[in-house]
């Protein structure tokens, strides 16, 4: 058996999943098999620099020892219990990780989505509890360009025709503003049904959409001054990607509802959460939300590994720093494909100017053909984000196949 899978080719793994998977993603022609840190292996043997991280999951780097062993540890010893019980390590996480982020209480999922879903949720219900919403009432005011997971809820305020076509009917209650735009959420906050403001601190899939310096901090006052919740979407900007712990943190700014999820488990397992104070958390009551997987034994092990890794190896430092250098030396390149350079720590995007007919796709396979992978966006957009474990070195290294691939449209 195993020699018959070494003889499959690139083509043949892809052939398969084009015939037994759905279709609803557009892969970038390339089937990884191993990984190490901000290193992958596709099945031909070919070395490539990861430079999507699995959208900012794998922080910590691929397969990262001290997570693995925690996992297998686990993994042998009680996988799931569900909540029915208690289980002797959920505790022990709930106290690490509210501790590690200053909040009361965590309430933990899995995916991304379902942590949005549970914000949404306890925001709902704080709404009517405290605020004095009445019955069926509340709003939540989002963004436009957002992206907050692929639930029926959530697409229903999602503003990308792709994510919503045909999936209707959609849950009312959201009202969209522009993103990064001040007098908008004032005017929004101030009708007395809103609840909550949800918020991603850097928009992903906008295309590393950076907000003006001062937005987060200006966006919370104005929700304390309107008794309205400030939910933050850090599923992707969250654990150390943008160079501090939180993208937040660069404003100062502490969200009423955090959301968590991706490098929460350093990419091993889906493990989400929300964390909040309990003025906001103990709203919700025994019945009335939970997940089976949620706060299981072997998640919450891993991921409190992942996050004592990014202390220890000081993540947000290397980020800070790397994403830095990375902008600097991405500026440096001299094409006319690169229309603009931006992100905050290791989350970050060029914008591609098409040229000849050849767009940021071709570009991306360029640079998969001589060893990095990295994903467009919206056609014209690249993402650069590689795990927060990388070196300097790798990094120059990483602007040269950046150049020299971009040097073959010349
Ligand atoms: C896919 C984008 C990134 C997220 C934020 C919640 C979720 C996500 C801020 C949901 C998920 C993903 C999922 C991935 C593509 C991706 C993405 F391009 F679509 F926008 F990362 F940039 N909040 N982001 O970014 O988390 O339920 O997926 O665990 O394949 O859809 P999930």
């Amino acid at each position: 058996m195993a020699e018959v899978m070494n003889k499959m080719t690139t083509q043949d793994y892809i052939a398969r999943e084009d015939k037994y998977g759905a279709h609803n993603y557009h892969p970038l022609p390339v089937v990884l098999d191993r990984g190490e840190g901000v290193h992958v292996w596709d099945v031909e043997g070919k070395h490539y620099y990861d430079f999507l991280s699995a959208y900012s999951a794998v922080n910590q780097g691929h397969c990262h020892p001290r997570i693995i062993k925690a996992l297998t540890d686990q993994a042998s010893k009680i996988t799931l219990t569900s909540r029915a019980f208690y289980n002797s390590v959920l505790g022990e996480y709930e106290e690490y990780v509210t501790k590690y982020f200053g909040f009361d209480k965590v309430l933990p999922m899995n995916t991304g989505a379902e942590g949005d879903e549970t914000a949404i949720k306890a925001c709902r219900k704080w709404g009517y509890k405290k605020k004095g919403i009445p019955e069926n009432q509340a709003k939540i005011i989002v963004c436009e360009g957002n992206f907050h997971g692929r639930t029926t809820t959530i697409v229903s305020f999602s503003t990308d025709p792709d994510a919503r076509k045909d999936f209707g009917p959609f849950t009312p209650g959201f009202i969209t503003i522009p993103y990064n735009n001040i007098p908008a959420l004032e005017e929004a906050a101030s009708d007395p049904t809103v609840a909550g403001f949800l918020v991603e601190p850097i928009q992903g899939e906008a295309g590393v959409y950076v907000p003006d310096e001062g937005y987060l901090k200006k966006a919370y006052d104005i929700c304390k001054k309107n008794n309205v919740l400030f939910i933050a979407d850090e599923v992707q900007t969250g654990i150390a990607r943008t160079g501090k712990l939180l993208a937040c943190d660069h404003e100062g700014v502490k969200p009423d509802i955090l959301i968590l999820g991706k490098a929460l488990s350093g990419g091993v397992l889906p493990v989400s959460c929300i964390l909040a104070n309990d003025d906001v958390m103990l709203c919700i009551k025994p019945g009335e939300h939970g997940s089976t997987f949620g706060g299981n034994p072997l998640g919450v092990k891993v991921a409190i590994a992942a996050l004592e890794v990014v202390k220890d190896e000081k993540l947000a430092e290397n980020a800070e720093r790397l994403g830095k250098i990375f902008r600097d030396e991405l500026r440096k390149i001299n094409s006319d494909m690169i229309e603009l350079v931006r992100g905050k720590g290791l989350l970050n995007a060029v914008i591609i100017k098409p040229k000849n007919g050849k767009e940021a796709w071709d570009v991306c396979v360029a640079m998969k053909d001589n060893g990095l992978i990295a994903k467009p966006t919206h056609g014209h957009i690249i993402r650069f984000a590689p795990p927060l474990v990388i070196t300097e070195e790798q990094i120059i290294e990483c602007v040269g196949i950046i150049k020299k691939s971009l040097a073959q449209f010349e």
